[in-house]
């Protein structure tokens, strides 16, 4: 299925540098704002599709969620286009997600993982920030019908946004692998 054409792209921006940050579900845009364009995005290895996610009813949670249930016909052939095999949902809120803080927190922690990254919004906002190739944090706003992807290896790091929850699919090729690696020390773990 083709990607959303450039104009279509999600909202991104770059970002004040790290120790400016004191809020992190803030937009922290520089002033003045300097957008991050599809090109660029395109670059570093994100795909991005959008999907009308408000036409369809997906449970708050469902780990693993079975993809077989998936009837929105862009979701199908993007799933057996890409061979996504294993999904889940979940919800990012404070009665719906055990230990929230902690995993709000740990969200925010830059690292890279050995497998694309694939989330699909149904719901809710918040922000995906990438590396660029300058090593600059790029910040961009997921709605409700953004699929992103995230090629293997990318630095990035994820946060709800002002509006407080997400409700997402997270899906992969094979086997859910959670295992991050931080930039500081390596430590793996498991969300
Ligand atoms: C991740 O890997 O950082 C996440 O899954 C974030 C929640 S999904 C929008
Ligand atoms: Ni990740």
């Amino acid at each position: 299925m083709e990607q959303a054409p450039n104009n279509k792209w999600l909202e991104a921006w770059l970002m004040v540098p790290d120790g400016d940050i004191k809020d992190q579900k803030a937009p922290n845009k520089l002033v003045p704002n300097i957008p991050v364009l599809a090109e660029e995005l395109r670059e570093i290895g994100i795909c991005y599709w959008k999907l009308d996610a408000s036409a369809y009813s997906y449970p708050k949670i469902a780990i693993p969620w079975d993809t077989s249930d998936a009837i929105d016909s862009d979701l199908k052939r993007l799933h057996d286009d890409c061979g996504y095999s294993y999904a889940d949902i979940i919800t990012i809120h404070p009665n719906t997600l055990p230990e929230y803080k902690t995993k709000v927190r740990a969200f925010f922690e830059e690292h890279i993982h050995n497998t694309e990254e694939i989330r699909y919004v149904l719901g809710g906002s918040g922000y995906f920030d990438v590396c660029n190739r300058y090593d600059e944090w790029v910040c961009m706003h997921v709605k409700a019908g953004d699929l992103v992807t995230l090629p293997e290896g990318l630095y990035h790091r994820f946060t709800i946004d002002e509006g407080n929850s997400i409700h997402a699919m997270r899906l992969f090729i094979g086997q859910p692998k959670y295992v991050k690696v931080y930039l500081e020390e390596e430590k793996k773990d498991k969300d």
